[in-house]
């Protein structure tokens, strides 16, 4: 799926700003007939849980209006005329006027709407749209709704961070002429000093119309051309991507009719190679070892609406303490997030928004008897479809991002269950399929042992979570180094595949202080994170470290969570805690001496712009 863009032959119109809302119970029936009387104005990107001092609105479970009119340019005339929504969570239905234009479940990830002919050029029209906030069996993430015995819904979740809902990425009427390029894949390589680009473009209503292709480099330079919808072409003293040292090209692609460009598209790409060999992570051939974060969208206010002022804050931080990398835990985040990413040389984790593919957590945590993850009543084939769906439209979405190097298919699903293997092998090989570049991985819960696991030979790295310190063996540091060390290298020995950690942290109140091993204190945030370093240190197969949390974050209501999850080496409000200071000392190699361990375990600060 090709992102939106101006290009000679496209226009767009953003229509992000405040549009009406109201809760579906504040509406008649049909609501989309005519324009909804209501004080309420929302804003476009965001959720709209924390605007209002409303509870019935924060803790709504169900449907909610959006609403505004729409002017289609004069100029439009005789174009296909679309609509793009960035993301709906987690359903959306759509009418333009009277007309149901779309419908689409999944909350993270863009679909579109075609109105031509349904709008006209030059003329407004009402633009409506029904956001449904529930999770059920039949969504991923996956939840449950109740009816509680006073009629109230009830929504439960399998994940902790807080059930956000609304439009939270832009949304935009755009045109494209009627023979258009639809999409393009790109898959790059490197032979030499040259760089391979391997292309596909599917175009539509192009009959008797050629494609044409250019690759231009940074200053505008045409450094290769080419023909036809599928092929290859070389760039000779090919300018890598590289992780901290981003370099983008431009491939113009024209559709061409007697000689005129009837339709164009501008794809920025870069050029790199990942791959896993042995227990290393290679890009561009060279190893490579993640410093970073799992992060969150999740601000004040605005949930998680996409924002760039904190896109460009959050990346600032990153590069501050020497992270190269993230994983989008726990969801694929907005588009503009991986394009900041490809252009700043940011390394990227894209993981689905499978997460809580686990009903032992929940036995474990609430004392509810556990019940089986992988069985029909629970998470059996139907949400496997609507997972493999999920997979389809993140990976067309995000195909062509240099920054993405792997993909997360599920975080913390109960792989240690029977079930489990059935559930992912299918869609272990539709990933493949859909995409052979990129290896595999998914984050391991801490019941999933290196005994009891039962899919982590069908991926290509061991991501593993893990809270001794925390959750286990709380204010045990010695423990928890010990156990930690023994287990990392049993999952070594049993899969023989690259490691890494995708979660490890401890919640920590900013200004608490102790001389004492005191859980909350940020004294013992930074000892945990020490602790695990001098195991990742010791262990050759390590490729990289991603710490829970960049931020604190909201979270439902929970007695284990005091105003949301404080894992975050930075506050909500992106102010440092102790440990931030800490992980900078490591990452970018300030502690006087690098780390023992692999001789390849980069100071991210060699290969981050500083
Ligand atoms: C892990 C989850 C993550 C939670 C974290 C925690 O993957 O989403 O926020 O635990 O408890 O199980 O802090």
């Amino acid at each position: 799926m090709l992102s939106i863009r101006t290009t000679p032959t496209r226009d767009v119109v953003s229509l992000d700003g405040l549009w009406r809302f109201a809760l579906d119970s504040a509406v008649g029936a049909e609501p989309w007939l005519s324009r909804i009387v209501t004080s309420l104005e929302a804003p476009v990107p965001a959720s709209y849980n924390d605007l209002f001092v409303d509870p019935a609105i924060r803790d709504h479970v169900g449907v909610v209006w959006y609403q505004r009119e729409v002017r289609v340019p004069r100029g439009w005339a005789g174009e296909r005329i679309v609509l793009r929504f960035g993301s709906v969570t987690h359903a959306a239905t759509v009418y333009a006027n009277d007309v149901l234009v779309a419908e689409h479940v999944g909350g993270y990830t863009p679909f579109d709407a075609d109105l031509t002919g349904i709008v006209a050029p030059g003329e407004e029209f009402r633009l409506t749209v029904a956001v449904d906030n529930r999770l059920t069996h039949l969504t991923i993430p996956p939840g449950t709704v109740d009816t509680l015995p006073d009629g109230r819904l009830k929504q439960t979740y399998h994940h902790d961070f807080y059930n956000y809902a609304g439009i939270a990425r832009s949304v935009k009427l755009y045109s494209t002429p009627q023979a258009y390029v639809a999409d393009i894949t790109v898959v790059t390589g490197i032979d030499g000093s040259a760089g391979v680009v391997d292309y596909r473009i599917e175009t539509a209503g192009a009959e008797a119309a050629d494609v044409r292709l250019r690759v231009l480099d940074e200053s505008g330079a045409t450094v290769a051309t080419a023909e036809g919808a599928e092929g290859s072409v070389r760039i000779d003293d090919v300018h890598l991507w590289m992780p901290g040292a981003a370099y983008l090209y431009d491939l113009l692609v024209e559709l061409v009719r007697n000689g005129e460009p009837v339709d164009s598209y501008i794809l920025p790409f870069g050029v790199r190679t990942v791959e896993v060999r042995g227990t290393d992570f290679l890009i561009n051939g060279e190893p490579f070892y993640f410093t970073g974060f799992g992060k969150h969208e999740d601000t004040p206010v605005r949930g998680k609406g996409h924002d760039d002022a904190y896109l460009v804050h959050d990346f600032q931080l990153l590069e501050w303490t020497g992270a190269n990398s993230f994983r989008t835990s726990h969801y694929p985040y907005a588009e503009e997030v991986l394009d900041f990413a490809d252009r700043h040389g940011i390394v990227v984790i894209g993981e689905t928004a499978a997460v809580g593919l686990n009903l032992g957590v929940q036995g474990g945590l609430t004392g509810i008897p556990p019940t089986p993850t992988f069985a029909p009543e629970n998470f059996g084939g139907e949400t496997r479809n609507v997972h493999a769906q999920h997979l389809r439209e993140l990976l067309a979405r995000d195909k062509n991002h240099p920054s993405v190097v792997m993909w997360s298919i599920a975080n913390e699903p109960a792989s240690n269950e029977d079930g489990s293997r059935e559930y992912f092998e299918p869609l272990v090989d539709l990933a493949r399929e859909l995409d052979p570049t990129r290896p595999l991985t998914y984050a391991a819960v801490m019941f999933a042992t290196p005994a009891n696991d039962k899919i982590g030979d069908l991926f290509d790295v061991l991501s593993i979570n893990r809270y001794y310190g925390w959750y286990v063996f709380t204010g045990d540091l010695a423990t928890a180094e010990s156990v930690l060390e023994q287990e990392l290298r049993g999952w070594v020995q049993r899969f023989g595949k690259p490691i890494m950690m995708s979660e490890y942290g401890a919640d920590t109140q900013p200004g608490l202080h102790s001389v004492w091993d005191m859980p909350w204190t940020e004294e013992y945030q930074s000892d945990l994170l020490a602790a695990y370093h001098r195991v990742f240190d010791r262990i050759p197969e390590f490729v990289g470290e991603h710490i829970w949390n960049f931020a604190d974050f909201m979270t439902g209501p929970g007695i284990h969570r005091v105003d949301g999850n404080k894992k975050g080496v930075f506050t909500r409000d992106r102010k440092p805690k102790g440990a931030a200071f800490s992980v900078r000392n490591r990452w970018r190699g300030l502690e006087g001496k690098k780390p023992d361990g692999p001789a390849e375990r980069p100071a991210a600060s060699e290969g981050n712009p500083s």
